[in-house]
Parts: structure tokens; C-alpha cells; sequence
């Protein structure tokens, strides 16, 4: 069996962020139908389209393992057809702009009235307070979390991150809110709302950066690289380029074939316990016990200098060779990879890291697998649903709907 086997999820979510958390949800065992209106479905059905008349890869990557049903819920039967679907299932997740649930007449007063035990999950841009109106999407909260300002060099614009941290990191944020609640709900057999805005989601991921920023009070942050370079820190925490978050310094150093190739790099970690190795392994052993060399402290100001030479050593070497020798001396470093070698990589293809899947209208295509391994719950990725192709079935075993009364429904154009 699969973790959350049993478990009927209402999938009122569109674009990203809500489908990325009911995607995890479908992938442990939960029967998650997804909503959608009749005729068009999630808008990203039709974004960024690759295959004409086929449901775009924006789509098909972010509701694998879901059912599809079309309704219209601003329709009168639709609006009943979902409050009998509220009463059946366990959870309600929606990303809908403020107040568009509401418009529809699902309040969380409502929704609670029908199924007390209602989990009722939502994803908005903003928490309580002077924004809490305004819509928000990927790019926006990355901006307003704090993840945009300390991006990117320092004398260069704010940087969005190419990883979904808004987005796929507010899904993760709320699956987490969701089982938890269920968790809850077995003790107390009561339902509750679960909320998080994109802007705590992102914050929360850029948390060591206000620790930074809490930290400049205090002086300058010795292991940036800004500060190696002389450069005075203002108010606020800057952009640290590539310099490592964390106690070990870190950058990103150019390797053999770079001139060319704009992925021939290595993230290189100068971790303390590796100093040795690191000096043994680019031909400096001398430095092994040099006082000006040998501890972190005395390293920070020759930061420059250090990675100049490690740099020397890894130019001499393909990203690849520079992880098998370093790998083997506990040195952490990691090759910046492409997606192009990310998709071939046949290992991440044996681990169910990347996976393929087969689609009845656009044939095969890779997708990412779940990240996240249960041992006793098993995840096999199956395809995302063509628009409305449970409809019948859901009406049916959720809302327990006769054909007659089925076929009452669609006539009232609720189902299209
Ligand atoms: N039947 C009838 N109506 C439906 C429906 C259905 N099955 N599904 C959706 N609708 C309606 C909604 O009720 C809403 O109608 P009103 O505006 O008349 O109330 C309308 O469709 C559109 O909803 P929306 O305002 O949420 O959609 P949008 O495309 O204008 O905005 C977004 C998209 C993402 C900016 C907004 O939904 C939002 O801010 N969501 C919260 C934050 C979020 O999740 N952002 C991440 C998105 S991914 O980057």
C-alpha cells in the first residue's frame, strides 16, 4: 500500500505552485481529483505548447498520478456537484487569487460547515497585511521573499533563480501543511484551514540570509568575497555571486574546456577538514602548514590567491575529472551539469531520478521523478489525465451520482 492510500484530495489548483504540492500528494497514494473548468482546464494545458493539439509539458510534468474532472462551479448544479464532493473527500487545495473562492461561495465558513473534518489548503502570494489582495506569481515572490535582492554579483541587478523556490517551494510548504493537518485530524477528527503565503515560503528558504543581515550589525561578513576584495558593505545583506552560504568558503572555478563550453565548471568547497588534501591535490603541499595558510582564519585573506590556484589546477581537468579526484579525497566539489547531461545521465534514469513516461496523445517524454524516497511507499509516475477524462467515473464513485443523474448534470452544462 501507499502512504496516503485512502485519502480523497479536491485539486482546485492551477499553474504551479498548488499542482507541484498535489503532484507530491498523488505520487504517495492519494486520490487526487483535479478541477477544472470545462472546455479549457489549467491555463498551462495550453502554455508553452511543443506538440500541436497535445497537452503542453508544463502541464503533463506538474499532475502526474491525478484524475481530471470539468466543472464549472459558477454554475448553479456545479456549485452542488462540488458541495457533495466537499462532504466526500479529505482535503480541498486551492491557488486561486484572493477572494476567487470566495466569489465562487466556497468561504472556509462554508467549507467547514459542509465536512467539519475538511482539510481546506490554499497558496496565496501574500500573508495578512498590506498586499494580501494582489496576485502573485513565481518570479514576483522571489522578489518579495527576499531571494532576488541576494542574488547575483554585487555590482550587478537582483537575479531570479531558475529553481521554482516561489512556486514548487510554496507546494512543498503546503504538502507538508496538508499531512501534518491529516496527522492532527486522526486525534482530534476535526479539519483545518492550512495557508501559506509564497512570500513566507521564499523567506523561509532564504533564511540564512537574514541571519547575514542580522549578522552586519556586528562588522563586515569576513567570507564574502566582497570583503575580500575591499569593497564596503552597505545596510542590507548584498549579493554574494557564488560564494558559498555556509562556514566553508566555496566558488565556482572554470575548468578544462570552459572557453567553449559554458557548463565547464566545478563548485569547489574549501572545506577545513580537506585543506590537506586540497594542497596535495593541486601541488602546493608547502601551504599544508603554512602559518598564513594553515587554518580558516588565516585563509580568509588570501581567499583570491587560494582559489587562483586551485583554479590553475582545475583548468587542467574536466569537470568530471576534477569530481573523481576530489570525490576520492573526501574534497566537496560538483560539476556545474546541463540539463542536457541532467536528462542523459543513465545512473539518474536507473534511480528514477528522471523518468519516462508515455503519453496517449504526445507519446513519450522525460519528467522528473519523486525526490522524495519512502521505503514502504513506493512512487511509480504515471501520466498527467487528458482534460475531464474521470469525469464520469468521479461523479460517479465520489459524489455517488446515478447515470440519470449524471447525465441531468451535463445537461445543466456544469460538466461541459
Ligand atoms: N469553474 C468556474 N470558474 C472557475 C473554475 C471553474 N472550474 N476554475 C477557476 N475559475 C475562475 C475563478 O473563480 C476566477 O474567477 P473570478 O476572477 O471571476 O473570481 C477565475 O477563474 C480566475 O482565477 P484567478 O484569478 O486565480 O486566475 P488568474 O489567471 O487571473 O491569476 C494567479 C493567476 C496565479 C496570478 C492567481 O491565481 C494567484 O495569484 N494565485 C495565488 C498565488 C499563486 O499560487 N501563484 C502561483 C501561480 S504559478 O506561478
Amino acid at each position: 500500500m501507499q502512504a496516503l492510500e485512502g485519502i480523497q484530495i479536491l485539486d482546485f489548483t492551477h499553474v504551479q505552485s498548488g499542482p507541484s504540492c498535489t503532484q507530491l500528494l498523488a505520487w504517495f497514494g492519494a486520490d487526487v481529483i483535479k478541477i477544472e473548468r470545462p472546455g479549457t482546464g489549467d491555463i498551462t494545458r495550453t502554455q508553452l505548447c511543443d506538440i500541436e493539439g497535445a497537452d503542453s509539458l508544463y502541464f503533463t510534468m506538474l499532475n502526474h498520478n491525478k484524475r481530471s474532472l470539468t466543472l464549472d462551479t459558477k454554475n448553479e448544479t456545479g456549485k452542488q456537484v462540488l458541495e457533495r464532493l466537499i462532504c466526500a473527500c479529505d482535503v480541498l487545495v486551492e491557488n486561486f487569487a484572493p477572494g476567487a473562492l470566495e466569489r465562487m461561495g466556497f468561504s472556509w465558513e462554508h467549507i467547514q460547515k459542509l465536512n467539519p473534518r475538511m482539510i481546506f489548503a490554499s497558496i496565496k502570494g501574500f500573508g495578512a497585511g498590506p498586499y494580501e489582495d494582489s496576485k502573485v506569481y513565481e518570479n514576483v515572490a522571489q522578489c518579495v521573499g527576499g531571494a532576488a535582492s541576494t542574488t547575483g554579483f554585487p555590482d550587478g541587478l537582483p537575479l531570479i533563480s531558475s529553481a521554482q523556490i516561489g512556486d514548487a517551494g510554496a507546494g512543498l510548504h503546503l504538502a507538508l501543511g496538508i499531512v501534518t493537518a491529516l496527522f492532527q485530524r486522526q486525534k482530534t477528527g476535526r479539519g483545518q484551514k492550512v495557508f501559506v503565503p509564497m512570500q513566507d515560503g521564499v523567506l523561509n528558504l532564504c533564511r540564512v540570509k537574514l541571519r547575514d543581515q542580522q549578522r552586519l550589525s556586528a562588522g563586515p561578513l569576513t567570507e564574502y568575497s566582497q570583503h575580500i576584495d575591499g569593497i564596503p558593505f552597505g545596510d542590507a545583506t548584498p549579493r554574494a555571486g557564488n560564494d558559498s552560504g555556509g562556514g566553508q568558503p566555496g566558488r565556482i572555478l572554470k575548468c578544462s574546456g570552459w572557453k567553449t563550453d559554458p557548463n565547464a565548471y566545478t563548485y569547489f568547497v574549501i572545506q577545513a577538514t580537506a585543506w590537506e588534501d586540497i594542497c596535495e591535490v593541486i601541488g602546493n603541499p608547502d601551504w599544508k602548514k603554512d602559518p598564513q595558510y594553515a587554518t580558516l582564519g588565516a585563509r580568509l585573506p588570501h581567499l583570491n590567491t587560494i582559489f587562483d590556484a586551485i583554479e590553475a589546477w582545475t583548468k587542467t581537468k574536466t569537470k568530471f575529472e576534477v569530481m573523481e579526484t576530489c570525490g576520492k579525497r573526501n574534497i566537496p566539489v560538483g560539476p556545474i551539469l546541463s540539463m542536457k547531461e541532467l536528462a542523459e545521465d543513465p545512473s539518474l534514469r536507473a534511480s528514477g531520478t528522471v523518468v519516462e513516461i508515455d503519453h496517449p496523445v504526445r507519446g513519450n517524454y522525460l519528467s522528473v521523478g519523486c525526490p522524495i524516497n519512502l521505503s514502504d511507499s513506493e512512487v511509480r509516475v504515471t501520466r498527467s489525465p487528458l482534460l475531464g477524462e474521470h469525469t464520469e467515473k468521479i461523479l460517479r464513485e465520489v459524489g455517488g451520482y446515478s447515470a440519470a443523474e449524471t447525465e441531468s448534470i451535463r445537461v445543466s452544462g456544469a460538466i461541459g
